[in-house]
């Protein structure tokens, strides 16, 4: 796969205030040059999510400051993932497996796989996974039901145990994301930071990370 950018934006539905607001900040994320979007729409009705995804898709190919490479990346549904011809599928512990999410998207669609711990992320690590995220880094308040967080000492150790390009996910903000770089992560994703004034948000990150 392609080197993960630093940046790995998550638009969560249930953040935004209808499909249009959720449009409108993701077209202020491309424009400020986020390049790793994942739509995230925890609503269990697929046929709303596939619709939302597809109109996701089709602003992100028509709009006038859509760059090359963006990549989409869907939340839970590999299935969906496929039906919306988005680039890539994230599974968590409670979802199918990151090979049978494999199974479905194929070879040239990226799988990535969350963790909460070093035993996750060894397991993760033997997989087809293109990436591996681990989190929480910092409390969250945009998770049911959070595992424990894993601090800047949590990425660290988990480095060591995967070559896999790893994503450190879970309160980080522009003030600590250059910490958990720092401690091996090669890209942060980022909720809440980004849901007030996107762009500026967005090209804040991207500047302080380079
Ligand atoms: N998985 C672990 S923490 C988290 C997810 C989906 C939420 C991250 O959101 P925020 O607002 O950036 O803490
Ligand atoms: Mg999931």
């Amino acid at each position: 796969m392609t080197p993960l950018s630093r940046l790995y934006a998550i638009l969560d539905t249930s953040c935004f205030i209808g499909q249009p607001a959720l449009l409108e900040a993701a077209r202020e994320l491309i424009a400020a040059g986020v390049s790793l979007i994942q739509y995230r729409d925890k609503s269990g009705d697929s046929q709303i999510i596939l619709a939302r995804a597809s109109e996701l898709l089709e602003q992100s190919r028509t709009g006038v400051s859509a760059p090359h490479g963006l990549r989409l990346i869907m939340n839970d549904r590999a299935d969906l993932c496929v039906a919306a011809e988005f680039d890539g599928v994230h599974v968590g512990q409670d979802d199918i497996s990151a090979g049978s999410a494999r199974k479905i998207v194929g070879s040239g669609r990226w799988v990535g796989v969350s963790t909460h711990n070093p035993e996750q992320v060894i397991a993760a690590d033997r997989t087809s996974a293109d990436y591996i995220a681990i989190g929480p880094v910092f409390t969250t308040g945009s998770k049911s039901n959070p595992d424990p967080v894993v601090g800047i000492a949590g990425v660290r150790r988990v480095r060591e145990l995967t070559r896999k390009p790893l994503v450190a996910i879970g309160g980080i903000t522009r003030a600590n994301c250059n910490e958990v770089i720092e401690a091996g992560a090669d890209s942060v994703a980022v909720i809440s930071d980004l849901i007030r004034d996107p762009r500026k948000s967005a090209e804040e990150f991207l500047r302080i990370l380079g």
